[in-house]
């Protein structure tokens, strides 16, 4: 924590919120990787790819666990469903309202589609 705390000494609010964020990252046991506060982060192709903090609350459970992005094929919601940073489900919905499912099966690593249809 030494060097967090010089970084941080000129300003003693970025220090407070900084250490209330990690409480909470660090609450969740068995992650060791740099986890940047409560950022959603997947992996593909060797590649760790930072989306970003968690947006909406899809479980009502007063956690933040997921994040939208819009692209050229719709909306595309990642969401991170047991809080340890990592998005393991994927919902793309595109113009005409058809969605697809796809959740990371943590032992292999694939994306398995789990869900598919069409809205409304
Ligand atoms: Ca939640
Ligand atoms: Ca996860």
């Amino acid at each position: 924590m030494s060097f967090l705390g010089d970084e941080f000494a000129d300003d003693p609010e970025v220090t407070a919120s900084d250490s209330a964020v990690h409480d909470v990252a660090y609450a969740t046991p068995g992650e060791d990787h740099d986890d940047p506060g409560n950022h959603l982060w997947m992996h593909t192709d060797g590649r760790v790819w930072d989306l970003g903090p968690a947006e909406l609350d899809t479980d009502d459970d007063g956690v933040s666990d997921s994040l939208t992005r819009n692209g050229p094929d719709g909306i595309t919601v990642y969401t991170d469903s047991d809080r340890d940073g990592q998005v393991d489900k994927i919902t793309n919905v595109d113009a005409q309202g058809v969605f697809s499912s796809r959740a990371l099966d943590p032992d292999s690593g694939i994306w398995v589609p789990t869900d598919s249809g069409r809205l409304g």
